[in-house]
């Protein structure tokens, strides 16, 4: 077993959940059990006030797991051949080489990384200040391109900034009508609930708009059942009686947004019977809502993948946005708008340069102002700087294409999570070098030259961003197994190999942190006034925060929006119809969904145990009748 290879703490450590986007709190107390630890909900941190679901629960599981890979591996021959270890020194030195031989005949770009949105918010910078210092190529991209990268692009188009959520979850126990589109919550952010039932119990009305029943359309006083793909056209429904009727927050638009004209026209002749026509829900219940909503003092909408996972996913969510905006529904208490975010960093994993057209800070790599305060936090010049690169799926594909020639995978698993795993696979199978740094030999893994073990949550410190913008400082708690490495050491280490060693010189990780927070300095996703320090004391700070006597800003656009006159964008949406109409040979359906105790690719293999628990629970249930 993985853990007689290592000291377990003893005393009681504080850390937080690595699976979703809430980022429980918990504490991992020495029990005289095997395996020597256990996992229980922490008190201190805010957002789960002590609670954790079973994957939090589970959550050492991984972590202690046999199958953990804790040498470096390679494998020269053929894909699927055997495994040989081989020394930290030999793998990084043949690694570099290769990628500089590549590099040689076919240019820099030959060379790719496609990173994670699980990885702390040091790890993630690093990826992307390797990719464009160490490997001077402009690809770079990750996972978060299949997650909610249609609700960044309408947050970006309709605030002009993309924090998931605009304002804490503390504050949904105020509002007093909730609209949840898309969005799972009892089984994908579990201990986010207790907001939701604490709003029911002050008086809140609370929407779910699902194509299924769901255990949050439980808690629901109104279960919309509308089918996948038809999102845009129900809304609309819903602005064309709030526009009809007056019922929306006329000053707030006037002094505050940009846009209804458009909006009015798009939605006039989206009335109810309309509606009700192209989706089978009931008229009625479309005036209930809009005017529910709408009449309500306060209120807060949250989208998820649902309906920004559709081919129409940013048209969807800029129309939820549209609910909160011409509803006034946004800035102030009680209300906001939320596109809820899923992986443990999916928010900070996408501020810091690992999306293709992006640097630290969210800001444009193609903006000469940004590309000059990055280039000169990181000691080169702008134009040593590559441009953007593609974003995932096409980085995949300049793989099977064969521009790209050499691919590093850090913490995604991307022949099980991205669409086409056909051409993935393929693509995978022509690279001359596949380097992947995981706990396990994932699918992905299985195609890889190397296999570098790299750092589960529990040994690596470091900072993540959860769901609400909360960014927070998370502790070490256990040494590494074997001769693993901490992540952001494999990615300096192999800088150093490629000859940019002395563009990767830290004391430490909070050394890391504090070069991203200066690269970060004026960009949206602004952290320059944050340190260790204050997050160690202050259990987390909300971003933006340029300054080290700033608060942070938990609740945003209380006075103005990001776009450069102020003003929120309310969009005329002309709802696309579902790129493939259900028709007599194809009666089906299929949309995204998932189950409480499974998580993502499965390579974290806490769901396992998790999984066979809850078959005998319900096994034990059936017996009993
Ligand atoms: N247990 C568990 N929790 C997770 C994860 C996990 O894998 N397992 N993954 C994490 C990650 S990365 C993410 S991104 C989040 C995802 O969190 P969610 O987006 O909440 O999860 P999904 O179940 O993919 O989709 C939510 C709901 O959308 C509905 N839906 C499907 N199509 C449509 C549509 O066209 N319109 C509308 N209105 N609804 C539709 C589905 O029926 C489903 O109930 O969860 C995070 N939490
Ligand atoms: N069909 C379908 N496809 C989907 C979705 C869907 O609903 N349906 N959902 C999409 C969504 S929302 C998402 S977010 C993506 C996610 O898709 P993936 O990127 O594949 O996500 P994971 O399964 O979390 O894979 C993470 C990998 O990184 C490793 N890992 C985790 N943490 C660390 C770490 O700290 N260090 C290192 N070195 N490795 C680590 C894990 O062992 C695992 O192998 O999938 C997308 N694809
Ligand atoms: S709600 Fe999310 S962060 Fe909290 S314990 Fe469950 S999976 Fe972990
Ligand atoms: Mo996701």
């Amino acid at each position: 077993m993985i853990e007689a290879l290592r000291t377990l703490p003893k005393e009681q450590t504080s850390s937080h959940c690595c699976f979703c986007s809430m980022q429980c709190g918990v504490e991992l107390v020495p029990s005289d059990k095997n395996p020597g630890l256990v996992v229980k909900p922490s008190p201190n941190f805010p957002v789960a006030t002590g609670r954790l679901c079973q994957k939090g629960l589970n959550s050492l599981e991984h972590v202690l797991h046999p199958e953990r890979v804790t040498e470096p591996l390679a494998r020269m021959n053929s894909t699927f051949g055997a495994w040989s270890p081989v020394t930290w020194d030999d793998a990084l030195g043949d690694i570099a080489k290769q990628i500089q031989e590549l590099q040689q005949e076919y240019g820099h770009d030959a060379a790719a990384v496609y990173g994670g949105g699980s990885l702390t918010n040091e790890v993630c910078y690093l990826l992307g200040k390797f990719t464009r210092v160490a490997l001077r190529s402009k690809y770079i991209d990750y996972n978060g391109r299949y997650c909610m990268s249609s609700a960044a692009a309408a947050s970006n188009q309709a605030f002009g900034i993309d924090r998931g959520m605009t304002m804490p979850l503390s504050e949904i126990p105020k509002a007093k009508y909730i609209i949840l589109a898309g969005t799972n919550i009892a089984e994908c952010q579990p201990t986010m609930m207790p907001y939701l039932l604490e709003a029911k119990k002050n008086g809140a009305v609370i929407v779910t708009i699902d194509p299924r029943n769901t255990m949050t359309s439980k808690v629901a006083d109104i279960h919309v059942r509308l089918q996948p793909g038809f999102d845009s056209v129900f809304v609309n429904g819903l602005l064309h009686v709030i526009v009809n009727e007056k019922l929306y927050a006329d000053s707030f638009v006037q002094e505050r947004t940009v846009g209804f004209e458009q909006l009015a026209e798009a939605v006039k002749s989206f009335t109810p019977a309309r509606v009700e026509e192209i989706t089978g829900v009931l008229e009625g219940m479309v005036r209930t809502v809009a005017r529910g909503f709408a009449k309500a003092e306060t209120g807060i909408v949250l989208t998820a993948r649902g309906l920004e996972q559709q081919v129409n996913g940013v048209e969807n969510t800029l129309n939820y946005i549209n609910l909160s905006v011409l509803t006034g529904k946004i800035g102030r208490p009680g209300c906001g708008y939320g596109a809820v975010t899923g992986q443990a960093n999916g928010q900070g994993g996408r501020e810091h340069g690992q999306k293709a057209d992006q640097l630290p800070g969210y800001r444009s790599i193609e903006d000469p102002a940004a590309r000059e305060h990055v280039a000169s936090v990181w000691g080169i010049r702008p134009e040593e700087l590559p441009g953007k690169g593609v974003s995932a799926y096409e980085l995949l594909k300049k793989v099977d294409e064969g521009e790209i020639k050499a691919l590093i995978v850090l913490g995604s698993n991307p022949l099980v999570s991205s669409p086409n795993s056909g051409m993935v696979e393929r693509a995978l199978q022509k690279l001359k070098l596949l380097v992947v740094i995981d706990m396990f030999e994932s699918e992905t893994a299985r195609y890889a030259h190397y296999l570098l073990p790299g750092s589960s949550f529990l040994e690596g410190e470091g900072t993540l961003t959860n769901l609400e913008g909360r960014v927070f400082h998370r502790g070490k708690v256990l040494e590494l197994p074997g001769s693993s490495k901490l992540d952001y050491e494999i990615i300096c280490e192999l800088a150093d190999r490629l000859g940019r060693g002395a563009y990767f010189q830290y004391s430490g990780i909070e050394d890391v942190f504090n070069e991203l927070a200066r690269a970060s300095a004026g960009g949206k996703a602004d952290y320059s006034g944050i340190t260790y320090d204050r997050l160690k004391s202050e259990k987390g700070l909300f971003w933006p925060c340029p300054s080290a006597d700033h608060p942070g800003t938990p609740y945003m656009f209380q006075k103005s929006f990001h776009h450069a006159d102020g003003k929120a964008r309310l969009f005329g949406i002309t709802p696309k119809m579902p790129a493939e109409p259900i028709d007599t040979d194809y009666p089906f359906v299929l949309t995204t969904g998932r189950l409480s105790n499974h998580y993502l690719s499965g390579y974290r293999r806490a769901e396992r145990k998790v999984c066979i628990r809850r078959l005998q629970y319900r096994w034990r249930r059936s017996i009993r009748g």
